[in-house]
């Protein structure tokens, strides 16, 4: 709690700041006043503990930790913030008095969608959980003009028009001029020797562009600890202006555009590169003026510098720390590459052989020609090494960082790092036997695991208050600050009072979310029947199609089976789909008209509605997360590296309807089996089918007449008023064998639907089993993650301020 805070001085705060920026008083304010009103008040508390936060920093010269990510997915800062400082009551209470809703201004707020899913989320997970848990933590991304696409349904399609995030700007961020540093693409390597006889490398005729910070406090929960998100725009340099000024700012305005424009094209490849080098090379040059500040040199840098790669996308950090340490300090190659892999760690987010980045060697060369250079040396002395100890040339040709005519990210990642994690354990087992296998048998000591977690303040604490004040009632508050004191409801699991109270409070938030369906999709769902939620982005090894097929065979059964019932269950869906991706376009449309048909039909709606709530993300994740009894987590195992929405859906008491994928595993682990309701084939049967090529999808379609009804609907008119509208998703599973093992998991989905009803019937014991995943959720706190990480990566120290 700040102090002095009260509501008399807020009051007056408010009153005077109102008539300062827009000579009005209160009562007559825009609903946009009162935002930036309070944005501002509650930025100028916030600056003080930033500038505390950065006076400890400085005078105590702790450990520093970046998170380099490509994508922060904030989502809304206004509650959080004023939770975090303990004055949202205060605020709430004086903004009362003028008769002002506080939950109008928190709405005024938009997402900051600066990020597509799971990576990005993960990336504000951490920055709130650094700075709650004391640590210094800056995060260094791109200040996207447009974040990620907002997502209409139209026709029952999606269509996409541009997240216009800013339109009321940005109350959080400061821009800071002063810190601008320049970043340069393309030129000339020009090679000579210095007086002191050394060769110097320098690029001539580059194009130089200024990347100019605006920096967003973090605010940690009850500490003063504020941390900093330092989000680079680009703006021209002087000098860029001087030949074909046009053409100079068209690059210049594109490069922070918009996040992830669409890289099937050479041009859009060049923009993401061009794009990742920004925000690397700005980053990278303000952390070396940072430490020049406080020490004479950067021999120490990995002593007092962690840098984490979020996925490979900023890896271009890694021979950008070697260019600036050779050319610029000349430091030696052997010195400048132990001080970059001793800097530099590494997290990957996937297995999946397409989503792993490679980029064309002339691009590269073309757009950084010296990062190039470095990146070549790299891979010369390391294949010399490798040569050297092994001796087998086919072996050391699977390691390469350059191959093909491309640049292997993940390779240049691992060699470059001195740490190498997976993000829940049986991914990182994947990674070390197969994905990463080659490496791991040369370097084991580099690889380790950090099972993902989330923030329990936002997605626990604050998005769901009814929970918090029963398990506040119940446990006490102990768990606020140490999220594993959760485990104390264990106690409580068979108290008939606790029970009911759960219940009661699973009942509100699914009215609650039955409201927003009602305003946004109009549609009226019975908030007696099983929530049911799959909430993600839209990718084929997520199966949604499973979950759909599913629903189409219980309309099925419906139809032509009077005596079929079922409990009655609302399945919602929540997700975007990358907007190239044409399969999973169609499975929205697919969605969206099994809706309409289901929705509309008297015989089968008394049994199912089905939603799609459109523009999934933070904001609405968190009215849907905790809304839901039964957790929709049913990729193809092996597939998720971890995940991070089931572990939002346990901590809020939802029964996990799963295979033993990424965090899935653990999940079950930690609850027991018992409570979580877990299907299907495990990651060695999918990796065996597929290495013993023994598995025919014809065999199931010609011989299951029940699956080949469902499979054959989508090449009828069933659903669609377009005929065969969905023969790219028929095709796609009969054309390519089931790629990710839908049919060959459908019964047993299936089988765990039905288990799932049972159950549920039952509610005392459903409530038992749903406080049972709370008492245990508290390790997938991102708390904890972020202590593991300090612990074995980043070996920093607690700042206190
Ligand atoms: O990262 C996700 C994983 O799919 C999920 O299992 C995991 O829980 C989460 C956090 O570790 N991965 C992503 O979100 N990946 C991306 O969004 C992505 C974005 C751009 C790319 C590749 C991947 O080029």
């Amino acid at each position: 709690m700040i102090k002095d805070f009260t509501k008399e001085n807020f009051i007056q705060e408010y009153e005077d700041k109102m008539v300062e920026l827009f000579g009005t008083s209160v009562e007559i304010a825009h609903p946009t006043e009162q935002y930036f009103v309070l944005g501002e008040i509650v930025r100028e508390y916030v600056s003080q503990h930033w500038k505390e936060s950065k006076d400890a920093n400085h005078l105590e010269q702790k450990k520093q930790i970046y998170y380099f990510s490509m994508e922060f997915l904030m989502g809304r800062l206004f509650t959080n913030n004023l939770m975090n400082l303990g004055i949202y009551d205060v605020v709430k209470d004086g903004l009362d008095e003028f008769g002002v809703d506080i939950n109008q201004i928190e709405e005024m707020e938009s997402d900051a969608g600066l990020g597509n899913g799971g990576l990005g989320r993960l990336a504000a997970c951490f920055l709130d959980s650094l700075a709650s848990t004391n640590y210094i933590g800056h995060g260094n991304c791109i200040r996207y003009e447009y974040g990620f696409f907002k997502q209409l349904i139209v026709d029952n399609k999606q269509k996409e028009v541009p997240d216009l995030w800013m339109k009321l700007g940005n109350v959080w961020e400061v821009k800071k001029p002063k810190h601008t540093v320049q970043v340069s693409y393309g030129g000339k390597i020009h090679q000579y020797i210095n007086g002191n006889g050394k060769v110097k490398i320098e690029v001539r005729d580059a194009q130089v562009i200024n990347a100019v910070p605006y920096d967003v406090p973090i605010v940690g929960y009850e500490t003063k600890l504020t941390n900093t998100l330092r989000l680079w725009s680009a703006e021209p340099a002087e000098e860029g202006l001087y030949k074909d000024h046009e053409q100079y700012i068209k690059d210049v305005r594109e490069i922070c555009n918009s996040l992830y424009p669409d890289d099937s094209t050479q041009e859009g490849k060049l923009l993401r590169i061009k794009q990742q080098y920004f925000f690397v090379s700005a980053g990278v040059h303000t952390i070396i003026r940072q430490h020049l500040r406080n020490y004479p040199t950067l021999d120490n840098l990995a002593d007092k510098v962690a840098i984490q790669l979020n996925d490979t996308h900023p890896v271009l950090a890694i021979p950008e720390l070697m260019r600036i340490l050779l050319d610029d300090y000349e430091y030696e190659w052997d010195k400048a590459w132990e001080i970059t892999v001793n800097t530099m760690a590494y997290t990957n987010h996937t297995v999946l052989a397409e989503a792993l980045e490679k980029w064309p060697i002339d691009y590269i060369q073309g757009l950084v020609p010296r990062v190039y250079m470095i990146i070549q040396e790299i891979q010369k002395r390391f294949e010399y090494d490798m040569q050297h100890k092994y001796n087998h040339p086919d072996f050391v040709s699977k390691l390469s960082i350059l191959k093909d005519g491309q640049i292997h990210m993940a390779h240049l990642a691992i060699v470059g790092s001195h740490s190498v994690n997976g993000v829940a354990s049986l991914h990182t087992k994947i990674l070390i036997e197969d994905v990463m296998k080659d490496f791991y048998s040369i370097m084991p000591d580099k690889f380790n695991n950090k099972t993902n977690g989330i923030t329990h303040r936002r997605w626990l604490m604050y998005s769901n208050p009814q929970l918090t004040k029963l398990l506040d009632e119940t446990i006490g508050d102990s768990w606020k600050k140490h999220p594993e004191d959760l485990s104390k409801l264990m106690e409580y699991v068979n108290d008939k009072e606790v029970k009911d109270s759960f219940l009661q409070v699973k009942q509100r938030r699914k009215e609650i979310l039955a409201a927003y369906i009602k305003k946004v999709c109009n549609v009226d769902v019975d908030v007696h029947s099983i929530f049911d939620v799959q909430a993600k982005r839209l990718h084929a090894y997520k199966r949604q199609l499973l979950n759909v097929l599913h629903i189409i065979y219980l309309y099925q059964k419906i139809k032509e089976d009077k005596n079929y019932t079922m409990y009655p269950r609302t399945f919602i869906f929540a997700a975007k789909a990358a907007p190239s991706y044409v399969f999973a376009r169609k499975v929205i449309k697919l969605i969206n008209c099994l809706a309409e048909k289901i929705n509309n039909d008297p015989d089968v709606s008394k049994y199912m509605k089905v939603v799609f709530i459109p523009n999934y993300g933070v904001s609405i994740a968190e009215i849907l997360m905790n809304a839901a009894d039964v957790s929709e987590q049913i990729s193809t195992a092996g597939k998720e590296a971890s995940g991070t929405g089931n572990m939002k859906f346990m901590m809020n008491g939802a029964l996990t309807l799963g295979t033993l994928d990424g965090a899935n595993v653990e999940i079950a682990e930690k609850v027991g089996m018992e409570n979580t309701e877990i299907f299907g084939l495990r990651a060695e049967e999918v990796a065996q089918l597929k290495y013993e090529n023994d598995y025919d999808v014809w065999d199931i379609y010609n011989n299951d007449p029940e699956i080949k009804k469902v499979v054959d609907s989508l090449m009828s008119d069933e659903f669609s008023d377009i005929d065969k509208d969905f023969a790219t998703i028929y095709e796609e599973i009969l054309n390519k064998n089931d790629e990710y093992l839908v049919l060959k998991d459908f019964w047993a989905y299936h089988a765990a639907q039905r288990d799932v009803e049972r159950r549920y019937e039952n509610r005392s014991e459903w409530a038992t089993m749903c406080l049972k995943n709370i008492a245990c959720s508290g390790y997938f706190s991102s708390d904890r993650t972020i202590e593991e990480y300090v612990r074995d990566i980043w070996h920093a120290e607690k700042l206190d301020v």
